[in-house]
């Protein structure tokens, strides 16, 4: 039983408005007469409000804008591009709140998990400042006398972004950021489901842009549905589509996108799997996982969904498990108390029942959890307690990224053959290991270890920091966004061969005339 009925529908209209007006943004009453999105919240499951949304004839003209801008911003000095991003990451700290506020309505995170998504945006800012005075090219030794040979790094174009429902805010932010930095402009095509934290985050980037004096058209916004999504695949003037969203997308987008020679970035679905050794801190990995696998109620694209636990300890850490999934508060998320809010929609839960009935019926047993919660309360809600199945090695349904709190717990007996049920997965997103033996700890990261794009020793698969490069291989797409080096997916480079010497002498040695 829940402590505090949910706030209604009216509440969270109220809320919604409150945040966009603090941030400068009045909607219109009412949608006007062209598409519509309409904002909902899955707190309750119902409709905010209807929201404008782009025609095909505007998403040409945002691409258009974009594609005008990119002349002038291409030769702006960097570091006075990176003005742009400092005002905004200016402007995300003032607005924390707000758009923490909106991302809850819409997405439905937990007050700390949606203040950690705005941290990310702001964190990323903060990073994209200092690269924008970094964006270093090397210089190689020539094999000639008199000759430089040297690495250019030159902004890309118009990068069009499609971004998810699940981290609303910080994926448009980790590319924004670092593409406005490198000299490009964005044109930012968000889920469908949350149209309203979209509208805030582009406001306050207009609104940067208007403080800094950056030209018109640095950005765009377009809300819309797929049809609009695939106006900037096929875009020829959008030099590289930069998405996040399932495998299935990924599928449609990246060879459309290759049709017309643009670039990718693609983050797809992941299907993280944790090994626990003998040797771990059972306390240290029930917390990391309980976080992984149940918070953001299991829909990040880093949610720990598989868990592979040695037989030695797999019983004591299961009864620790089910000890905690039994204490997790279910409920509002704007309730300090709770740590599940809702699934995004009635079908997410649908599909999390169905693919927990296929575990069972393939000789799964459920552990904890599962139950539907509120239902009484908020009908076209989903509320869920998070679900703990063990399975056997082989379950068809693990290989499967459902969206979903569901962590399937299998067994090993070797190392060797634990890696090797890790890796048994079409999706290379995140990884770790619990142990406290340094060796299997390494092999874990070694080329014979994990083949995930991220891999964590006693820290659970999500929650990567903005400094790494986040992304992964395999069905997950091998792109790399955010930090480490992940920018020069946002730039193109050239080779430059600078003859000083007077005399042409040609390289490998060959001679001519
Ligand atoms: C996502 O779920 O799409 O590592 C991104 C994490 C977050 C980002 C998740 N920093 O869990």
């Amino acid at each position: 039983p829940h402590p505090t009925p949910l706030p209604t529908t009216e509440d969270l209209r109220t809320r919604a408005r409150t945040a966009l007006d603090r941030v400068g943004l009045t909607l219109p009453e009412g949608a006007g007469a062209g598409p519509v999105c309409h904002a909902r919240t899955p707190i309750t499951g119902e409709a905010l409000f209807p929201v404008p949304a782009a025609t095909p004839a505007a998403a040409d003209r945002a691409v258009a804008d974009a594609h005008r801008a990119f002349r002038a911003w291409r030769s702006t000095p960097a570091p006075v591009r990176g003005e742009l991003v400092r005002r905004l990451g200016e402007l995300l700290r003032e607005h924390r709140s707000d758009l923490a506020d909106l991302v809850t309505v819409e997405a439905g995170k937990i007050r700390s998990e949606a203040l950690g998504e705005v941290r990310e945006m702001i964190d990323i800012c903060d990073f994209a400042v200092g690269l924008s005075r970094q964006l270093y090219g090397r210089t190689i030794a020539s094999e000639r006398p008199g000759h430089r040979l040297a690495e250019t790094w030159h902004p890309l174009g118009v990068v069009g972004v499609v971004s998810a429902f699940n981290f609303p805010c910080a994926v448009w932010s980790w590319n924004t950021a670092v593409a406005l930095a490198c000299g490009d402009t964005v044109v930012w095509k968000p889920s469908e489901l949350t149209p309203l934290i979209s509208l805030a985050c582009a406001h306050l980037l207009d609104r940067a842009a208007a403080d800094v004096g950056a030209p018109d058209g640095v950005h765009r916004l377009l809300i819309g549905d797929k049809a609009v999504g695939e106006l900037l695949v096929d875009d020829a003037r959008v030099a590289l589509v930069s998405a996040t969203g399932s495998t299935r997308m990924g599928r449609e987008v990246g060879p459309r996108v290759a049709a017309r020679f643009g670039r990718t970035l693609l983050e797809l679905g992941g299907n993280n799997g944790a090994v626990v050794a003998p040797s771990a801190d059972l306390d240290l990995a029930v917390q990391g996982i309980v976080f992984a696998a149940a918070g953001t109620a299991g829909q990040r694209c880093t949610t720990l969904r598989r868990l592979i636990a040695h037989r030695d300890i797999v019983d004591p850490l299961v009864a620790r498990l089910t000890a905690a999934y039994a204490k997790l508060p279910v409920g509002d998320p704007f309730d300090e108390a709770t740590l599940v809010g809702p699934l995004i929609s009635v079908a997410a839960l649908d599909r999390m029942r169905q693919a927990v009935a296929r575990a069972r019926a393939e000789g799964g047993k459920v552990l904890a959890g599962g139950g539907r919660r509120l239902a009484d309360l908020a009908p076209d809600a989903a509320y869920v307690e998070p679900v703990l199945v063990r399975v056997g090695a082989g379950t068809a349904v693990v290989r499967e990224e459902t969206f979903a709190p569901i962590l399937y717990v299998l067994t090993y007996d070797t190392f060797e053959e634990a890696v090797a049920l890790h890796n048994d997965v079409p999706q290379g997103l995140s990884s770790s290991i619990f142990t406290r033996d340094q060796g299997e700890a390494e092999l874990f990261l070694s080329a014979e270890g994990s083949d995930c794009g991220i891999a964590n020793v006693n820290i659970g698969t999500s929650g990567a920091e903005i400094g790494g490069a986040f992304g992964g291989e395999k069905e997950t797409g091998g792109g790399r966004e955010s930090g480490s080096d992940a920018w020069r997916a946002y730039m193109r480079s050239a080779t430059n061969t600078v003859n000083y010497s007077g005399r042409l002498s040609l390289a490998q040695n060959v001679s001519f005339l």
